[in-house]
Order: C-alpha cells, then sequence, then structure tokens
C-alpha cells in the first residue's frame, strides 16, 4: 500500500503517532514499519480498544449459571471399564490408520522461567538432560513404532523463537522424527496500546507487538496451510498439547477414542485440582456449554468450596491437553479464529523521544490475546474426560518452586518407578515417594504406560543405579 494511504488510514484511527519518527529511518526501518502497519486490521484494533481498554471494566462476569462440568470418570473413579475398553480400541484404530497429527503451541514468551531460549529447548530429563522438544520427538517415535504409521507432528512458534526453534532441530537431526514429518509455523502477533488505546511503539521502526495467544493457534493452522497439508495426509484429528508439560501424553489412544466415538468436535482432559491455590483454569458448564473459567476469574470464595465429601467444587483442573477435530480448526480459522480476545495489562518495552526502547517499572500497556479453550463453547459435542495428573501433568513454568524444573524431573522419576515396578523391577525408595538414585527412561522405551509394559524386553530388567538410562536398545 502507498505509504500516504496508510498514512492517511492510520490518522483516521487516531494512531498517526507511529509515523513519528518515519522520517529519520532508513530503506529497511521504513520497510520493517511499514510491512507492520499493513498487517494491522484497524477495524479490530478499534474495537478492541473501545471494548477492552477505554470502556469501563464489565462488572464481574454473571456467573449464576454456572456449574460443576459432567465428564467421563476415570475407571478407577466409578467410570465404565468397558467404555474405556472400546474407546482405547477406537484411539488405536486411528493412530493405525494414520488419522492423527500432534500439535505443540510453543509460542509462548516463557517469562516466568528465565531461561534464555524457546522454552522446548530446555534441558530437563534428570539424567540425559534432554531437551521438552526431545521428549516429545521421542514419544512420537515410540507411537510410531506401536501403531506402524507416520505421525507426523507440527509446532507452532512464534516469530520472536521461530528461528531457533527450527535451528535447534536441524542441530539435532529432527530426533529422527525425519525432517518431512516436523512443520513449524510462526503465530500471529497483535498490537500492544497504552491505557488510551494508542499502538505502543518499540523502537522507531517497530511496533510493540506480542504473540496472540494459544487460541491464535486456530487461525495459524489454517493460515499456514497445515490443516490443508494434514486433508492431504487423511488426518483429521490433532492430538493438542503445550510445550511445557513434558509428562503430556502425545497419543493417548482412549482419549482419542472417546472423542471420535462422541463425534466430539474439540475434547479435552482434566484433573482433579490439589488446592484451591493450583494456578489452573477450571472447567464449567454454564448452561448448554462447557466451558473454561481462567484461574484469575475464578471467584475467590468459589475457589475453596467444597462438596460434602470434602472435595473442592470447581476442581476440574484444564490441563491443556486437547483434540481437535480438523475441521473445526478450519471453519473457526476461516472466522479469523472467532475467539473472544482477553487483555493482559504488562511491562511493554517503549521507545523514548531519543529512539532507545526502555521498559519500564509498572505496567504501562495492554496486550491482547486469545485462548484456545474459548473454542470449547463452539464445538459440537464437547467431550471432558478424567485423566491421570501422575500420568499426564507436570508442568514447567517457573524457575523455582512450584511447577518448576525440579518438580517436573521428580514426577517423571515417579512415573519411571511406577513403570518399572509394574514391570517387575524393584526401585529403592526415599522420602516423598521418590527413588534414592537419580535415573531415566527414554520415551523411546514406551509412549506410556501402557506401550512400555507391552515390550518383553522392559519386564525385569536390571534395578536402576546412580545415573541408570534405560534407552532405546532392549
Ligand atoms: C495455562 C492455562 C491454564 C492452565 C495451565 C496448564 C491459559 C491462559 N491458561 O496457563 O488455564 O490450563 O496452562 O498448564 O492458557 N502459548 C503460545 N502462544 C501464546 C501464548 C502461549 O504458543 O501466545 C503457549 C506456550 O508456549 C505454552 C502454553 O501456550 O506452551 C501456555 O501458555 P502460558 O504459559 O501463558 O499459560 P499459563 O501457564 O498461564
Amino acid at each position: 500500500m502507498d505509504v500516504a494511504d496508510l498514512r492517511r488510514e492510520f490518522a483516521e484511527a487516531g494512531q498517526e503517532h507511529v509515523f513519528r519518527f518515519w522520517e529519520e529511518l532508513d530503506g529497511a526501518g521504513r520497510e520493517c514499519l511499514r510491512g507492520q502497519l499493513e498487517a494491522v486490521d484497524l477495524d479490530e484494533l478499534r474495537s478492541l480498544v473501545e471494548t477492552l481498554v477505554l470502556s469501563e471494566p464489565s462488572a464481574a462476569e454473571d456467573l449464576s449459571a454456572v456449574e460443576p462440568p459432567t465428564f467421563t470418570a476415570l475407571p478407577g473413579h466409578g467410570g465404565d471399564e468397558q467404555g474405556w475398553r472400546e474407546a482405547r480400541a477406537a484411539g488405536e484404530e486411528a493412530l493405525r490408520a494414520g488419522r492423527v497429527a500432534a500439535f505443540t503451541v510453543a509460542g509462548g514468551q516463557g517469562t516466568r522461567l528465565g531461561f534464555d531460549g524457546p522454552k522446548g529447548t530446555f534441558p530437563l530429563t534428570p539424567v540425559r538432560r534432554a531437551s521438552l522438544f526431545q521428549v516429545f520427538a521421542e514419544k512420537i517415535l515410540s507411537a510410531r513404532e506401536t501403531y506402524g504409521t507416520e505421525l507426523p507432528w507440527w509446532i507452532m512458534t512464534s516469530p520472536a523463537n521461530h528461528a531457533a526453534t527450527v535451528a535447534f532441530f536441524e542441530e539435532n537431526g529432527f530426533f529422527g522424527l525425519g525432517s518431512g514429518d516436523v512443520h513449524f509455523f510462526p503465530q500471529g502477533m497483535l498490537p500492544a496500546v497504552d491505557p488510551d488505546g494508542k499502538l505502543l511503539l518499540e523502537s522507531p521502526s517497530s511496533l510493540a507487538l506480542s504473540p496472540d495467544g494459544h487460541g491464535g493457534s486456530l487461525r495459524a493452522l489454517l493460515r499456514s496451510g497445515a490443516t490443508a497439508a494434514m486433508a492431504e495426509r487423511g488426518i483429521d484429528t490433532i492430538s493438542y498439547f503445550q510445550v511445557d508439560n513434558p509428562l503430556e501424553n502425545t497419543m493417548d489412544p482412549a482419549f482419542l477414542g472417546f472423542h471420535l466415538l462422541g463425534g466430539s468436535e474439540m475434547s479435552s482432559k482434566m484433573v482433579a485440582k490439589t488446592d484451591p491455590e493450583e494456578k489452573v483454569g477450571i472447567f464449567v458448564r454454564q448452561g448448554d456449554h462447557l466451558r473454561v473459567l481462567e484461574y484469575s476469574d475464578l471467584p475467590e470464595e468459589w475457589m475453596r468450596l467444597r462438596d460434602p465429601d470434602g472435595s473442592l467444587r470447581f476442581r476440574a483442573a484444564n490441563i491443556a491437553i486437547h483434540v481437535l477435530d480438523r475441521a473445526f480448526v478450519e471453519r473457526m480459522g476461516a472466522k479469523g479464529g472467532d475467539l473472544p480476545v482477553h487483555r493482559a495489562v504488562k511491562r511493554i518495552g517503549v521507545v523514548d523521544e531519543e529512539g532507545r526502547t526502555v521498559t519500564p517499572e509498572e505496567p504501562n500497556g495492554i496486550k491482547f490475546e486469545m485462548f484456545v479453550f474459548d473454542a470449547l463453547p463452539r464445538a459440537r459435542n464437547p467431550l471432558l474426560l478424567e485423566t491421570s495428573r501422575a500420568e499426564n501433568f507436570s508442568p514447567v513454568k517457573n524457575a523455582e518452586g512450584r511447577d518448576s524444573p525440579r518438580t517436573a524431573r521428580e514426577d517423571l522419576l515417579r512415573q519411571y518407578t511406577r513403570w518399572l515396578r509394574a514391570a517387575g523391577t524393584g526401585v529403592p525408595l526415599g522420602a516423598e515417594g521418590l527413588p534414592t538414585v537419580n535415573f531415566e527412561i527414554s520415551p523411546l522405551r514406551g509412549f506410556d504406560e501402557h506401550a512400555f509394559l507391552a515390550r518383553p524386553a522392559n519386564h525385569h530388567l536390571p534395578s536402576p543405579a546412580e545415573g541408570t538410562v534405560y534407552d532405546g536398545e532392549s
């Protein structure tokens, strides 16, 4: 677009200040800013500013019709064992038929972990310090072997970590998955604004942009051509998980089977919340809809409500593991995502009058993002499945304390110990159910407990010594 036209459009939208360094910019700087400005949807921005920045914050949401959701319980918790067997068989059939793809959202900024690099490259496992990406890659390799299928993997990055993510896979030979079966695409970005709704500049030649949230994955899957590539390969089912959860069970056949047998467009896993303060979204039923209330939106007194048996009333925690129907993603993505946008007040680096980027001590602006779980109320037959926390959820969010690399490593060790014991190998135990030696089982030996126990070579292994790695060799 002609710069004069662009300038006029931004002036009409009350955003002409983004050109304030224009005269001083060189050719490359002008191209950069111009590209970013052309990508801004001014109508969308106007409506976001009106509803989320300039209006009075809406009084607390009407939560009167909100109830705990119904869900499919684990067999040990009253779930129907036969139903679980049938679901598992259906999921395995879909995996064998090559109908399933893995999909990881890895575009987040990982600020809380304080790690310099894409979170998926974080060296995590107890002995090898294999990265999160390697853990997922090995699970996929194991599932491939079990089901004799290709299981391609799509990874959503952000413009900030895309090149580093791709380079990491290249340096590591794609962990043996084959470069044709691992696909990367960057998510969309949304501009940040100040409390008056004015676009913020990060530098003279760049807006302050931030990733549009994991909800942006729906439109990014479509726009990047990922869903078209999936369709071409006969894939209609997408296994969605976050880069921060090494216990994520990438290809859970029972979960896939419940999703498919239930004719669901989007299914989610839940576990019981450990304590009122745990920072997880909560599944609720509102009228006819299943939805997630983010932890910050759950009223304080609701956090502590208990059922007569003592369990938390609102306990259905969102562990961010979903199955998505490909056609549903295409439908949602075609409407630009069609998800509500949330606001987050943040400290945002902005340019000063001298053209330097300065990050203030206090929040100075508003970022916008979408959440993938907001698609649940729009999905046909959404399904909620109870799952085992110990086998599915131990996220790496913080550098220390709760949900940190230390707690994730401990939960991995507990998982290895359970699997070995189930396979007839003794493991010396110390405090808190942790083994007294540090050791590791590569996911190549089984992507889940079922797959691990199904391999005769995993039975009656030598008891682990300090530093033992049960790798892919039998
Ligand atoms: C998320 C959920 C929370 C709970 C918890 C479980 C939200 C808003 N909250 O909390 O309800 O389920 O996870 O672990 O999701 N990501 C992107 N692009 C983005 C933003 C995030 O790819 O623009 C990815 C990010 O790389 C990570 C995941 O989404 O894999 C979670 O993001 P987060 O760390 O912002 O979510 P969190 O921990 O607040």
